[in-house]
Parts: structure tokens; C-alpha cells; sequence
């Protein structure tokens, strides 16, 4: 199967609405390519660029869940670096930095380590910071809802199975809510920088919700207790970002 890409997806959309597994139209193209080496499609308006974006929030605004301290460093620190080195992979690689990153995602396999760490760590942190929110903001409602329980039984459920595979990601990861190929919610985690967006993850789909459990993203106030700040994560998820990708089309 050759990768599809924007016209094809196009051409391709009104099969989309056939697809009403979850009560949505879902995306034909996207499903397709589920559970293959292919690349992953990701809708147009999900597209993120090299660059860093504004945090949106200021860094005491999700504590005292998340500290300041800690969000300043995780983002003027860490998050930049990776913007940074992933530009000058990209230099180097003879990568199109006004492409979305997400196109380099999808042939990571194609990339130096220095692209896959990187491209996949600045996309990473770019969908964390957007996934929280000041005093988070309530429950998945409509589609989104209705979906978490068709998939998972409940909300909580689905909030165990997450805090799960976040305190069980051995060293450093993510812990991801996805919607897979087959117009499911799922639960995966992933090493280091990978995301499910790669052509090498083993659990492929669309990140929708993302939790980083690096020690750099916890360590200033929780130390070794990454249980905890995984439970307190869920006080400042913002459903908002994620409904937004799971609607998107
Ligand atoms: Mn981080």
C-alpha cells in the first residue's frame, strides 16, 4: 500500500462517512492504513509545525498539581531543546521544516536517532502542554464520552488503563490515549520519544491525550512517587484538546 497523503484523503472523503463504528464520521483513509508499516494519516488541521509554540498558560497555572519550577524548566529546557535539535536534523536530513512534523513521524525508520528522539519529542511536548489546562477542565462530554465507554466500560476505566501503562512504562515514555485504525479508543505507551504516530510503534493510531512520565517531568515535586503525579494528572487534563482531536476530520 503506498502512503496516502492530503489529495488522495480528499478523494477518498466521502467514504469517511460510512465509517460510524463509534458514531462518527471516521477517517476511511486513516483506518486503512491501521496496524501496517504505512504511515499513519493524520488530518490536516492536526498538523504541528518544527517551531515551539506559546505554552498558552503560565507555568503556575496547573499547580499544585504540576509546579512551576518544574513547568518552566520542562518547557524552556527541555521542550525547546528538542524544537532545536529537531530543526537541525531536519538541516541536515534535507527535511522541509514548513511541512509538518508529523510527515517526518510517519517514516521515523527513514530518519537518523537524532530525527526519531527529537521530531518525536518536540511533537510529544507540543501535544502535552495542550492537553492540560488551569484547574483542567470537567469530563469528556458528547461523542468523546460516548466513545470512552463504548470502548473502555467507563471513564474510569479508561483513566485506570491509562495510569496504568503510565506507571508501568519502564524508564522514560509516554502513556497515550489513541484512536487506532480500527475507530478505536486504545491505551498504549511508548519508550523515550516515540508516539504512535511512527511507522516503528508498536500500537499505532492518533494521539489524543498524552502524558509524559519522564523523571524531568515530576521529579522537583513528586521525586520516586510517579503513581501520584499520574492520579494528579487527571485534575488538570484538558478535554477540550482532546474531543477536538478525536473530532477532527
Ligand atoms: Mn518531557
Amino acid at each position: 500500500m503506498k502512503p496516502i497523503h492530503r489529495r488522495d484523503f480528499i478523494g477518498n472523503s466521502a467514504m469517511a462517512g460510512v465509517a460510524t463504528i463509534i458514531g462518527l464520521p471516521l477517517l476511511s483513509s486513516f483506518t486503512e492504513l491501521a496496524n501496517t508499516s504505512e504511515p499513519v494519516f493524520v488530518p490536516a488541521q492536526l498538523k504541528t509545525g518544527f517551531d515551539q509554540l506559546p505554552l498558552g498558560y503560565a507555568y503556575t497555572a496547573l499547580e499544585p498539581n504540576i509546579d512551576a519550577q518544574t513547568m518552566e524548566i520542562h518547557y524552556t529546557k527541555h521542550a525547546s531543546a528538542y524544537s532545536k535539535n529537531a530543526k537541525e536534523a531536519a538541516a541536515a536530513e534535507g527535511v522541509d521544516v514548513s511541512k509538518p512534523v508529523e510527515d517526518v513521524l510517519a517514516k521515523i525508520s527513514k530518519y537518523t536517532p537524532k530525527m526519531r528522539n527529537n521530531a518525536g519529542g518536540h511533537f510529544n511536548h507540543e501535544l502535552f502542554w495542550r492537553c492540560m489546562a488551569p484547574g483542567g477542565n470537567t469530563q469528556p462530554t458528547g461523542k468523546l464520552s460516548d466513545a470512552i465507554n463504548q470502548s473502555f466500560g467507563s471513564l474510569d476505566k479508561m483513566k485506570t488503563q491509562f495510569s496504568d501503562a503510565a506507571k508501568t512504562r519502564f524508564g522514560s515514555g509516554w502513556a497515550w490515549l489513541i484512536l487506532t485504525g480500527d475507530k478505536k479508543l486504545a491505551i498504549s505507551s511508548t519508550p523515550n520519544q516515540d508516539n504512535p504516530l511512527m511507522d516503528i510503534a508498536e500500537v499505532k493510531g492518533l494521539p489524543l491525550l498524552g502524558l509524559d512520565v519522564w523523571e524531568h517531568a515530576y521529579y522537583l515535586k513528586y521525586q520516586n512517587r510517579r503513581a501520584e503525579y499520574v492520579e494528579n494528572f487527571w485534575k488538570v487534563v484538558n478535554w477540550n484538546t482532546v474531543a477536538e482531536r478525536f473530532e477532527s476530520k
